[in-house]
């Protein structure tokens, strides 16, 4: 019923210009065909969901070429200045339904595809997630690609092409175990190998000084980067930009044949077994960063490699005017570094520079940092990067050295203007000498480089003007910035949730709101109608079914749509706090056994999902999941409470699978430790879907209240500010704990939800944790103050009017978290680019 709705707004928002022939859907149904028989993957006597896929997608990638090559020519023809995202990291999900809906083709798509035989919302299905990140860092990446596609911008992504993406996580007896997930195992239909585009890149080896004094890095081992691109399709717009992901490749040289002969095969191939490491695996950390050679060697890939093939497009745009000046390399390029990750881009641009291309320290220096950006995306001290001085010195002995310039100049430039300095500089400068292990400061290397450094959130950006970048911020003063994170509204509320959007787009009169969030704002004049509330209850509900399906599917536990759908899904670490949620959830378990059947008539029924993975070595994290797993496995089987309570651990959360958990979503939780998360993003997702907020004062949190008004969020917990101070009441035992949270640590301990020995991850809430401090998260602190929140939550609930007036202003206050809005300010404010729109091919119009 639902999905024949979608069908009919999207059918009346296609324009009145559009393309006369392609657009019908038996000439679809026959190109689809057409890719299922030549497209030599699959017989052609076998088309189920699989191959229809891959036709389909075929399909799809015809018309996106199309596009992209038009939108290659008009970016060479115009030269304009151009941004390049570098990122380890891209979680792109799937492609299909986005690459559809961006081409606003979704119609004649399903309706081709039942003259096949098959339902496009089953076809879509088949793909594999592209995993090529591991949380809200590499969404972000792919939310801005969408952003910059759609707003026209000339601009690329720059990442690594990995053959295995995040792990697939499986939940045993034991707890999480972690599979490799091989994206990439029956070809991806997205992605164009450029055997045209291949730059060496050079490891190890040695400086040398030529007689006149210039310096060359030589010898060493040199690798292959080959480019595969992924087209990024704007919505409604013909701009289609690339993603170029990297891979490591040997030259045919490289294999010693006579080494072969020997039969030394390992040996004769070693170079081809060193460049497949480099692009195996996605390094599966988040905020946690353990040393490897490797994971240099890939950071140092990413940069190299890109920075080559900018400067080669540079190079090849004369402009006409004959060769082009290095000084004008900033107007026509602007460098973005997402984290530290791509820091290497730095001493290599500046290597590039003055070894090849022949300028002096001064000049490069001033090419490197007015076209360099840097984001910041966390504070936590584990997550930046930091590399031993020693392993650099043997991989990149060119690059150490003109780190050490880097270095040197800065502490005299601090010597010379800012005395009063002098003390902090062992902490500003970028070598730490520490005799232990002396270590090179990325962050640091990134503050002093860069033309501008920005934070993710207000919050966060204040944070790093206060505290860890402070000391830099009275040498340059206008440096930092602020660019509050968004989310694209095409991914993440027109694809994902098309009942939801039909409602927006019929009492908006107008679907511009695709491209245009603020004019969300328009809904909140319908908050008190009647027939709004109708249709928007209904719309929620059916992709809570939908959610109900695919849980049950799943995990084989059947929920009750009609229960309170509250949702916790994020990268499981101790700051972000799930162990708060399930605390609560035991709390809540063990009051309803307590209560009478009478008494539990009056209370809310909840369904508390927690999905996420941990990182394979960070144990606590592991506990966790096992805990929520367990806790599940007894309340769920509980009949005396069963149907006013279930615990489910969703498991493998991804893209994909958030795309069907937040529109089916009513409460979500982003109550992690204040001033410790970034930004989060996943916040703004569920709230753009209409869902409640129940959070702390952190990251985005703080101005997704501001936006959608503080009586529509459950707000809890300890400000940013207090956190040090409770810290150091709670190390000096000055701390009180609630009854409420004693009763729940005692009652897992008491063996309730089985015999496993959870006692290492409660001490973490006592006296020692990972972290040396007990209870370094404060969950025992803000525990009383989180139950509040959740008893206004189950009273809200007991509202429907009220329930539903608070999911409409959630969504009508979400304008601000467009990613076009962040990538709007990220374009004016610190890219200086402009749009570049490829000029619509004019399609007679027919008249009937
Ligand atoms: C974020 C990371 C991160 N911040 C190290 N930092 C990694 C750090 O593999 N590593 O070594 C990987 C990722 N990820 C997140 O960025 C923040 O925690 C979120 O709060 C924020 O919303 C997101 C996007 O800005």
């Amino acid at each position: 019923k639902n999905g024949s709705n979608a069908t009919a707004t999207a059918k009346s928002s296609i324009p009145a210009v559009s393309h006369p022939l392609a657009e019908e859907s038996s000439e679809i149904a026959s190109n689809i065909n057409f890719h299922a028989q030549y497209t030599p993957h699959f017989s052609p006597f076998k088309f189920e969901p699989e191959q229809a896929y891959y036709a389909t997608a075929g399909s799809v990638r015809d018309r996106l070429i199309q596009q992209w090559n038009e939108t290659y020519r008009h970016f060479h023809e115009v030269d304009p200045k151009q941004t390049y995202y570098l990122s380890m990291e891209y979680l792109q999900g799937r492609a299909l339904t986005n690459a559809i809906g961006n081409l606003n083709i979704q119609d004649a798509y399903a309706d081709a595809l039942n003259k096949l035989g098959h339902e496009l919302e089953e076809v879509v299905e088949q793909e594999k997630d592209a995993a090529l990140g591991n949380g809200g860092l590499g969404r972000l990446a792919a939310c801005f690609l969408d952003s910059m596609a759609t707003l026209n911008l000339p601009a690329w992504g720059y990442g690594l092409r990995y053959r295995y993406g995040l792990f697939k996580q499986r939940i045993t007896k034991a707890g999480q175990e972690e599979i490799a997930e091989d994206w990439l195992e029956k070809f991806s239909p997205w992605e164009v190998v450029r055997h045209d585009v291949v730059f060496p890149v050079q490891f190890f080896g040695r400086v040398e000084v030529d007689p006149s004094g210039s310096r060359k890095w030589v010898g060493g081992e040199v690798l292959q980067a080959l480019a595969y691109d992924v087209p990024i399709p704007g919505y409604k717009t013909k701009n289609t930009i690339s993603l170029r992901l990297w891979e490591a490749k040997a030259c045919a040289e490289d294999i010693s044949l006579s080494q072969f002969n020997d039969g030394q095969y390992e040996s004769a191939a070693q170079l081809h077994s060193s460049a497949q490491q480099i692009c195996a695996v996605l390094y599966p950390g988040d905020a946690t960063e353990n040393g490897k050679l490797l994971r240099l060697k890939q950071q140092f890939f990413l940069c190299s490699a890109s920075l080559q093939d900018i400067i080669s497009r540079f190079k090849e745009r004369k402009g006409g005017k004959g060769l082009r000046q290095w000084s004008e390399f900033p107007s026509k390029v602007a460098v973005q570094l997402n984290d530290t990750h791509p820091t290497l881009t730095i001493p290599e641009l500046m290597r590039l520079l003055m070894d090849d291309e022949g300028l002096g320290w001064d000049d490069a220096w001033d090419v490197m940092t007015r076209t360099i950006a840097y984001t910041n995306h966390t504070v936590l001290p584990e997550a930046l990067e930091k590399w031993s001085q020693a392993v650099m010195w043997k991989l990149l002995p060119r690059h150490m050295e003109i780190i050490e310039e880097i270095d040197k100049r800065f502490i005299a430039l601090i010597q010379s203007t800012q005395p009063n300095l002098e003390s902090k500089l062992s902490s500003m400068c970028i070598l730490d000498h520490n005799p232990q292990k002396p270590v090179v400061r990325m962050a640091n290397l990134c503050v002093v480089s860069s033309h501008t450094v920005n934070g993710v959130a207000q919050l966060h950006s204040d944070i790093l003007k206060s505290e860890l970048f402070a000391d830099y911020v009275s040498v340059w003063p206008n440096k930092f910035q602020n660019k509050t994170n968004g989310i694209t509204p095409r991914r993440w509320l027109r694809f994902c949730s098309p009942e939801l959007s039909h409602i927006v787009t019929k009492w908006l009169k107008t679907d511009q709101w695709v491209t245009n969030l603020d004019l969300l704002t328009n809904l909140r004049q319908f908050a008190d109608n009647a027939d709004f509330h109708t249709e928007w209850e209904s719309a929620k509900m059916a992709n809570k079914q939908r959610l109900a399906q695919y849980i049950l599917r799943v995990t084989g536990v059947s929920i009750d749509p009609n229960s309170l759908f509250d949702i916790q899904v994020k990268r499981i670490h101790e700051y972000k706090r799930q162990l708060l949620n399930i605390l609560g959830a035991v709390y809540r378990y063990k009051r309803l056994k307590e209560m009478s059947p009478e008494e539990r008539k009056n209370t809310t029924s909840r369904t508390i999902m927690i999905g996420g993975k941990a990182f394979a070595t960070y144990t606590n994290a592991k506990r966790i999941v096992k805990l929520v797993n367990d806790v599940g496995a007894v309340v769920n089987n509980d009949p005396e409470v069963n149907t006013y309570l279930k615990v489910v651990f969703v498991p493998n959360y991804n893209v994909s699978v958030a795309e069907i958990l937040i529109p089916g979503s009513e409460l979500s939780q982003h109550i992690s430790t204040a001033g410790m998360e970034a930004s989060g993003t996943s916040n703004m997702k569920f709230a753009l879907n209409g869902c409640l907020i129940i959070g702390t004062l952190d990251g985005a949190n703080v101005e997704i209240r501001e936006e959608i008004g503080e009586e529509n969020f459950f707000l809890f917990g300890a400000t940013a500010d207090e956190v040090p101070h409770l810290r150091k009441e709670r190390e000096n035992g000055l701390f009180m704990p609630d009854p409420r949270f004693e009763e729940a640590k005692q009652f897992i301990r008491s063996g309730a939800f089985g015999n496993y020995d959870y006692n290492p991850l409660l001490e973490s809430l006592e006296g020692n944790s990972g972290y040396g401090r007990g209870d370094y998260f404060l969950v025992g602190h803000d525990f009383p103050t989180y139950m509040d929140a959740q008893a206004r939550v189950d009273e809200a609930y007991k509202d429907r009017k009220r329930w539903i007036k608070m999911s409409i202003l959630s969504t009508s206050g979400s304008g601000k978290f467009s990613s076009d809005r962040t990538i709007s300010q990220y374009a004016k404010e610190i890219w200086n680019i402009e749009e570049c729109c490829v000029p619509q091919l004019r399609y007679p119009t027919v008249t009937p």
